[in-house]
Formats: C-alpha cells, structure tokens, sequence
C-alpha cells in the first residue's frame, strides 16, 4: 500500500487509514493523559483500576507483570488483543527484565507529577471472543498516596479515584518482615483508607483489594510465626475498621515479580486470584442496593426515586 505513517502526538484513536491523505494514523504508545483516558472510557466497556501503595510497594511491577503474563498466552481466560500504551509497558519493563545484566531486579521509580499515568490493555475473553474489555491502569508515585493519607485536599487530587472500578492497595511484605517498619506499614495503609473515605474518594459503593506484595521475601521467612501473626492483626484490624463503610473488601497475597523463583512462588504468583475480578466486575454486580427507606430521605438514588413514585402513586 502506497501512504505515509504517521504516529500522532496527543491522539489515542483507533489506526485510521485516511483516504484522503492515504496516512495510517499510529497512537503514540505512551502512558495516557486522564483526558485520553476519558476518550477510551467514554466510548468502550471499560475497567478502571487504581493501583495505590506507599513507594516502592511493587505497583509498577505488578502492572508491567500482568501485561508480561498476558504476552504469553491467556491469562485469566483472557487474551491481550491491543494497548494503546505499548510504550509505556515497554518502558516500565524494561529494568526489570530478566534479562538485565543487574544480580537483583529492579525496576524503574514512578516519578511523581507524571502526566502520563494510564496503562491501556485491550482484552479479549478466550472462549466467548465476543465479550472485549478495556481496562485502564493508574500507575502513580507512591508520593502521590503518602501526600494523599496526610491530606484531605491531596487525597481528592487523585486522578480517578471515584470513578474506579476497583481501588487495589498494596502493603509491602517487604517492610511487614522489617520489625522496625512494620507498625508504620500498617498504620499508614489503615491512614491512606480513612483518609480516602473521609475525602469521599471511596465509599460504601467501593470495591477494594488489600495486596500483600512481595510475598517471597515473608515465605522466605515462614519459621518466622510473627511475621504471619501480624498479617493477620492488619486484615483483622482494617476488617473491623472498614468492613462495613465500603462495598467489598477483599485480602491477597501476591508477589509479582520474586527476586528468585522457588518451586511454588513465581512470576506473577497470587494474581490469577485477585485480577479476573478487575476485567469483570463492577459495584453495581457485586454491593447489594440499598433497600428502600422511606424515612431516610435521599438515601440514596433508588431512595429518591421510590419516594417520587410513592408521592405521585398519592396524587
Ligand atoms: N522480592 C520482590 N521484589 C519485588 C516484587 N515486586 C516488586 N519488587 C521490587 O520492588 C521494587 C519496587 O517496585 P516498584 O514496582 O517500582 O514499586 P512502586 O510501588 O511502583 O514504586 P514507586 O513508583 O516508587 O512508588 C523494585 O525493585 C521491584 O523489583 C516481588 O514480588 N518480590
Ligand atoms: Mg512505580
């Protein structure tokens, strides 16, 4: 075919072969602006997902993780089938690969006051080809979360937060081994979800996972009953504190990318649990609504509603 490629800064449209000027518009690959993000939202079934954690939790690694597993065939019954963001994938994956000359992986810091903060992934189901999903992936500094649990103003400054599907908060298993740090750990996770309800960034609508990553570094260390004992007393401490102000809280161990793959923890271990969720389903399947009270007024929307119809069933 006879035209010219041309990749198209700031636009996120489909590959279009314009007649006229007999050019293939490309996207231009890298991490999506949120008002890119709105154009793909806007127009497609769509899956946001906010991944938060304090710096160095592992929120990169387990978004570059999911997209690597997905270049290996299905995952999660699904397959890839596009991204916008082919760049942005590569670039965060690009310290962390296997193949680095480095002894330890690492992976690239997130820089805070990023623009460019959304992942793409276009998936298809592997049996049922019909049924397709994007999902959009917030990778943002950890500064962002610590400014965020210290602030309710910076707390509403999160990009997306209301509008996502599923709020993802990582706690390091790293720091959760380290006696020194491990008090903080838990009380800045417990912080960062108060703040967010008291910002009105969450709330009884909200579907959250809580993410012990790293977890090769606390099964490397599973003679250590205390490590395990304090696990329990996060899940059992934010359940009694949160259990009953969001829709869902669900508890995961992952370890997206061990620094040494033993016999049952391995790249991506944990994820194939947690991530079917985040391609499927959103508040309105999973938090039951809200019954119909009549004396509560504007409880909610089908409150409202119920109250209008009884008003006029009156007239
Ligand atoms: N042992 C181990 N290390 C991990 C795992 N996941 C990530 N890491 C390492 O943890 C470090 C931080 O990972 P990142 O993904 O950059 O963390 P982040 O939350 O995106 O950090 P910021 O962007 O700085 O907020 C990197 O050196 C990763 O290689 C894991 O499952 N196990
Ligand atoms: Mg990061």
């Amino acid at each position: 075919m006879k035209g010219k490629i041309q990749v198209v800064e700031s636009e996120i449209q489909e590959e279009v072969v314009s007649e006229n000027e007999n050019t293939v518009k490309l996207c231009h690959g890298e991490a999506l602006t949120i008002s890119e993000g709105y154009t793909i939202a806007g127009a497609k079934r769509t899956q946001v997902i906010i991944i938060a954690g304090e710096v160095g939790s592992g929120k990169t690694s387990l978004i570059a993780t999911l997209f690597h597993c997905l270049q290996r065939g299905p995952f999660c019954d699904y397959m890839f089938a596009g991204s916008k963001t082919l760049i942005g994938f590569d670039q965060r994956c690009h310290e962390a690969r296997t193949s680095s000359s480095r002894a330890i992986q690492t992976m690239e810091r997130t820089k805070s006051g990023e623009d460019r903060i959304l992942l793409h992934l276009h998936l298809r189901h592997k049996e049922k080809l019909q049924q397709s999903v994007h999902v959009l992936f917030s990778d943002l500094s950890g500064e962002r979360f610590r400014d965020a649990k210290d602030s309710i103003e910076e707390c509403r400054s999160v990009p997306l937060l209301q509008r996502a599907d599923h709020f993802v908060l990582l706690i390091d298993g790293d720091r959760i081994c380290d006696i020194a740090k491990r008090q903080s750990a838990k009380s800045e996770t417990i912080m960062l979800l108060q703040r967010c309800l008291d910002a009105e960034q969450l709330n009884n609508n909200s579907l959250i996972d809580l993410v012990f990553s790293k977890w090769d570094i606390v099964d490397s260390r599973e003679d250590d009953a205390n490590t395990l004992e304090f696990v329990k007393t996060i899940e059992v401490s934010i359940r009694e504190k949160f259990f009953a102000r969001v829709g869902r809280l669900r508890f995961f161990r992952i370890a997206a990318r061990p620094d040494t793959n033993s016999d049952h923890i391995n790249l991506g271990f944990g994820l194939e649990a947690m991530v079917p969720s985040w391609f499927e389903e959103k508040a309105d399947m999973i938090v039951p609504r809200c019954p119909l009270n009549i004396q509560v007024p504007k409880h909610c929307e089908y409150d409202q509603f119920g109250q209008e119809y009884i008003a006029m069933e009156n007239l």
